[in-house]
């Protein structure tokens, strides 16, 4: 251990513990910007500048390692004066747009230039217009925002392992953008929008569909028919204030029935649909010889790094669509019939944690006789901006029920928001259908948790099915390239494209910097999805009563033909 003062202060830490660490430990704040704890250290925006006693020039705490009887100074006017001037100058070549912007309020540049005071830039920097990229179906990218703070580029290099973003040029000619002047449209982005969560301005935002949900509520030829995913009920409470992990399901279904959509249903039921047919796929895979391991295709990010990087993969891949798309295709087939509804004029909108919803959405693969399953895909912050723009007071809404039937759901539906959810929900369900017996203990808790890979055997029957989960494509590629190598065998793998899953996906309430040295959004919104699973009176999604009336009136059985043409679909490459 290693004992130092920070501003008087005695403070005692692990040794290369960062002075930034130390300081948050004795509760003394110190700005930041480009840092990002766990992902991006590299004191490039000097705004962590202190004072070490016998050094001459400011340090940046950030990178600063602590050593034994140290004295540190965090806040005096040569900081402060220091912090400023760095902070102007960033802010002197910044689109300062700040009223139209879509981080407007949760900007952590417009934060610090609060909290540090500026009320005047004293430099004309040069502003280069550049223009704005839209060649992604999920990312639009602002390089007139960006501060080139680098977290996004450390976050698609280092945690996802793809790094297809990075600084070009020079000086103030530096931008971040894909290689050889491409668009990020053109170059293997997986749409993930792990960028977006790193980006602590407006430099990086999803694509916005909400004029077109807009458009589709205001045409009375259109029967408009929503879904929220699992993991925006534990974080939509965010963007309204409330704490981390708050679980807004009842508010969400009243929010959405107040915007006016015509039928509001819950991808959760999706999510036990798909469970009924990725746990038979499974065991049919398993007992006739299919190929193995199998591996989850429900996560977009994940398919497109799939075809991407690893493209002998992708007949591991399940057949199943993923839950919102299943659910898209009930409903323009079963639901439009029962219905006497002419499906061209009927609107599927998902509300997703993710931007590469997006994406998904638009894929041949993911349509039925011409109709794409899943019409527009909003994320769970666009929602939130929708809310706010009906004027919708969302914390005082009474809770109300999602519609029936599509509305019911277990809670083996709604853990798939976390990384292993759709794992244990599978195996609840395929220990059930192959043993025929009741499933007591239902919690797998080998493969609950953030560790970016986890294993587990489970003995099913006489069986040991050897399963494994990773989240973040960073964490796919160890465990894919280990199956490669014949260094490991599974029978079933889950992969989420995000780390932690679907409840820290792209197109979730952002986490400032400074939230995140003290919260894990993984963990506190983990929480909140295993709360709702808990709280749910039936937790296996074979239980759902709702899903045995689909498959007696319409699709028969898991697997049958008209589920083939359906639910599951074909990745090539
Ligand atoms: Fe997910 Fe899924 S869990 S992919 O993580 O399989 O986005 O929440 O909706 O479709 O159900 C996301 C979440 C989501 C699908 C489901
Ligand atoms: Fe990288 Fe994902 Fe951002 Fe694409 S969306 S640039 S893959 S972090």
């Amino acid at each position: 251990m290693v004992s130092l003062t920070i501003d008087g202060i005695k403070v005692t830490v692990p040794e290369n513990t960062t002075v930034l660490e130390a300081a948050r430990q004795a509760n003394i704040h110190i700005p930041t910007l480009c840092y990002l704890k766990g992902v991006n250290q590299i004191g490039a925006c000097r705004m962590c500048l202190v004072e070490v006693k016998g050094g001459r020039a400011l340090q940046a705490a950030c990178v600063y390692p602590v050593s034994e009887g140290m004295e540190v100074y965090t806040n005096n006017a040569r900081i402060r004066n220091a912090r400023k001037v760095n902070l102007e100058l960033i802010l002197s070549n910044h689109d300062r747009a700040c009223l139209t912007c879509v981080r407007n309020q949760n900007c952590e540049l417009q934060s610090l230039a609060e909290e540090l005071g500026i009320r005047e830039i004293g430099f004309d920097g040069v502003q280069i217009e550049r223009p704005i990229d839209t060649s992604s179906p999920s990312i639009v990218r602002d390089p007139n925002k960006c501060i080139l703070c680098r977290r996004c580029v450390a976050t698609c290099q280092n945690i996802q392992k793809i790094g297809v973003i990075g600084a070009t040029n020079r000086g103030f000619n530096t931008i971040i953008e894909p290689v050889f002047d491409m668009k990020i449209g053109d170059v293997p982005c997986v749409n993930c929008g792990q960028c977006i969560m790193a980006c602590p301005v407006g430099a990086l935002r999803e694509k916005d569909s909400t004029q077109k949900v807009w458009d589709a509520l205001a045409d009375p030829t259109k029967h408009v028919v929503v879904q929220p995913a699992p993991a925006v009920r534990v974080a939509l409470g965010e963007e309204f204030g409330m704490p981390m992990g708050t679980v807004v399901t009842g508010k969400l279904a009243a929010a959405l029935r107040k915007m006016g959509f015509d039928a509001i249903f819950d991808t959760n039921y999706g999510a036990d649909l798909t469970i009924m047919e990725e746990a038979s796929e499974l065991i049919e895979r398993v007992t006739k010889g299919g190929k193995l391991p199998m591996i989850t295709s429900c996560s977009p990010g994940w398919v497109k790094f799939c075809e991407h990087f690893y493209p002998e993969f992708l007949d591991n891949l399940s057949t199943c669509k993923s839950p919102h798309e299943m659910l898209g295709a009930i409903i323009k087939s079963y639901y439009a019939q029962k219905q006497g509804i002419d499906p061209k004029n009927i609107v599927t909108v998902s509300v997703m944690p993710c931007v590469a919803k997006k994406f998904e959405a638009g894929r041949d693969e993911l349509s039925v006789n011409g109709l794409q399953d899943v019409d527009l895909v909003i994320t769970t912050r666009e929602l939130a901006r929708m809310i706010k723009e009906a004027g919708i007071n969302f914390p005082e809404l009474p809770d109300e029920d999602f519609d029936p039937i599509f509305g019911d759901s277990t809670g083996a539906a709604a853990i798939f928001g976390a990384t292993g959810g759709v794992m244990e929900a599978a195996l609840r369900t395929a220990y059930e259908f192959i043993t025929g017996g009741t499933l007591e203990k239902v919690d797998f808790e080998d493969v609950r948790g953030i560790a970016g890979v986890k294993e587990a055997t489970v003995k099913i029957g006489d069986m040991d099915v050897k399963v494994a989960v990773a989240s973040g494509t960073g964490n796919a590629r160890k465990i894919l390239d280990a199956v490669k190598a014949g260094e490991k065998d599974y029978h079933f793998i889950e992969v989420m494209g995000c780390p932690g899953g679907c409840v820290t996906g792209g197109g979730q309430p952002i986490v400032s910097a400074k939230v995140r040295m003290e919260k894990d959004p993984r963990v506190e919104r983990a929480k909140a999805i295993y709360s709702v699973d808990k709280d749910l009176p039936l937790r296996k999604s074979h239980e759902n009563p709702s899903i045995k009336k689909l498959y007696d009136e319409y699709l028969e059985k898991p697997g049958s033909h008209r589920s083939h043409e359906l639910l599951h679909t074909h990745y090539v490459p």
